[in-house]
């Protein structure tokens, strides 16, 4: 293997215990990612990890919202928000992450979801698109220009981390054999179809 292309950076999506099979928000085949990501970080210079981190009571929570059960989907101020079980709760073992990846590699850790009323799909923006993480401007400050991306969920944090690198200006790639979805009603072929509009490779 040569030198790492110092232009390019890799982000590993919430490779964490509770979208891992037996997990609170488990998405199939979720662990499978672990083995690829573990190969990718190897290959790069700048590795970002991202780690869902919501305080109890967050606002994608069903259990927040009297009568309301986990993946309908409400409207919150900021657009609609499909409701989960409990998950990725601050401190608590479900949001580690993947017990065998390999996190001594990462370079930086962005937290997303952290405001109590406000999801964070996405590695640079909350879902109001308002509030950044700083990670777009911390990448450019690094020099990096194009943004590879493997994790989870295809159709939710991964599909939201590439619209939102497209819109900063990165070129981005999907490796596909790293990413698994939750596919709610066809939610993973819509994002890959959103993604490929956007110009995203799929590798
Ligand atoms: C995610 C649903 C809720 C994800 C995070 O990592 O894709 N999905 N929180
Ligand atoms: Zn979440």
């Amino acid at each position: 293997m040569g030198m790492p292309d110092p232009t390019r950076a890799l982000i590993v999506i919430d490779v964490q215990r509770d979208f891992c099979p037996g997990g609170a928000l488990e998405v199939p085949h979720g662990d499978e990612v672990v083995p690829v990501c573990n190969r990718l970080m190897a290959e790069f210079q700048h590795v970002v990890l991202t780690q869902d981190w919501h305080p109890e009571g967050h606002a994608s929570f069903a259990s927040s919202h009297p009568g309301r059960a986990p993946y309908e989907t409400i409207e919150l101020p900021y657009g609609s928000q499909v409701l989960w079980p409990d998950h990725c709760v601050v401190g608590s073992p479900g949001a580690e992450f993947h017990p065998e990846l390999e996190i001594a590699r990462a370079t930086r850790i962005v937290q997303k979801g952290t405001h109590p009323e406000i999801d964070s799909y996405s590695a640079f923006f909350d879902n109001d698109q308002t509030t950044s993480t700083g990670l777009a401007e911390a990448l450019r400050g690094l020099g990096v220009e194009h943004v590879v991306l493997a994790g989870l969920a295809t159709d939710f944090c991964v599909l939201y981390t590439a619209m939102d690198a497209r819109s900063a200006g990165f070129a981005v790639t999907v490796i596909e054999d790293g990413v698994r979805g939750i596919d709610l009603e066809g939610s993973v072929a819509a994002a890959w179809n959103e993604m490929m509009e956007a110009g995203v490779q799929r590798s």
